[in-house]
Order: C-alpha cells, then structure tokens, then sequence
C-alpha cells in the first residue's frame, strides 16, 4: 500500500493539556496514524479569540495508508473519545477545547473542499504551528506557497507569545486565565 507523509497539528488547552497531547498521539498510532517524530510541546498565548486560557501546541510527523477523508474521520473519532463535544451549549467554534487534531498538510496533495482543505489554511499564518513544525521538518516545503518551513516562520507576521513547554505543571499564566 502506499503510504502517505503527513504533518498533524495538537492543540489543548482544557483539562491535563500535556495528558490529552499525548493520549491523542498514542490513540493515532493505534488507529493507523502512527505519529513520529513529535516536537516538543509549546505554551502558546490564544490566537483570533483570545478570551480563553493558553494553549499547549505539538506538531507531529505521521506515515499512512489512509486517504485525507479517512485522517480526518480518525482525527475526528480521536478529539471526541478525548471530550470534543460540538454539540456541547458551552462549544464555540475557535473557542476551549481539550484537543483540537489538525491535518496541516499530506504529502504535496493540495485540496480546497468543504470539510477538506489541505495545505491548512492557516497553517503559515500561525507561529504556535510553524515553529514546532520548524523543530521537526525545518526543509519541509509548503506544496502551494513553495517556500520552507523555516522560511514561512521567518516571513510569518504573528507576534503573538510562544515559549517552549518546560515540562513541569507550574505553568505561569496571565491573570485572568485559568487552565
Ligand atoms: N487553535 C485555534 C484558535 N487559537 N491559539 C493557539 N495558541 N493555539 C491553538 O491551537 C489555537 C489557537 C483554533 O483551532
Ligand atoms: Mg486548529
Ligand atoms: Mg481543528
């Protein structure tokens, strides 16, 4: 079967944030998704709604046989086995989740559908996905925008606050937000 280069993005910031990262990670490789290697994981101030507390962010490297559509129904089945719930009166679309799994890009494969859009839309917008993509795939180049990794993150106009994960669970947060 031919298989597949893909980059995932993690994202938590409800709940044990390093816990959920890496239950989702082990759950992927279980369904078929085996992620390898993984970056470090970030602390990452919210970006678009910034009324809800930090977030920890990884991005990993997988191989599969999958097709896009069957990543994106494991990514699905794995965010609500780990308490995603859309239906929830509390949900907001960009707004707290306890994992949020993206699919950033797929090979060179490039799709704009409903429901699919590979590369990531978004993807070299945000430092909190290009610099732990950098950490792990710095030569990695961009299907669409034809540029590196690297170079996307030295281009990139986001400002906002991101620091490396120092492991421990005495995270410093801003007043105001609680994890
Ligand atoms: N995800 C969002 C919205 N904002 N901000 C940070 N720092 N990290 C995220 O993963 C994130 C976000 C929607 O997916
Ligand atoms: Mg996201
Ligand atoms: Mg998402």
């Amino acid at each position: 079967m031919k298989h597949t280069r893909l980059y995932l993005g993690f994202g938590s910031n409800l709940g044990d944030r390093e816990e959920n990262i890496r239950v989702a990670a082990r759950r992927l490789s279980e369904l078929g998704i085996p992620v390898h290697p993984m970056s470090r994981l970030y602390e990452t101030a919210p970006v678009g709604d910034t009324d809800q507390p930090w977030f920890l962010n990884s991005v990993g490297q997988a191989s599969t046989g999958l097709t896009p559509g069957q990543v994106l129904g494991v990514l699905m089945e794995v965010e609500v086995d780990l308490g995603r719930d859309r239906t929830s009166p509390d949900f907001r679309p960009g707004g707290p989740r306890p994992i949020d799994l993206d699919l950033l890009l797929y090979g060179d494969l490039q799709v704009r559908q409903e429901g699919l859009s590979v590369p990531h839309l978004r993807l070299h917008e945000r430092r909190f996905v290009l610099t732990p993509l950098v950490e792990i795939a710095p030569d990695l180049i961009h299907p669409v925008l034809q540029r590196s990794a690297r170079e996307l993150l030295r281009e990139c106009g986001d400002t906002s606050e991101i620091r490396l994960h120092d492991g421990s669970r005495a995270v410093e947060h801003p007043p105001g937000h609680r994890v």
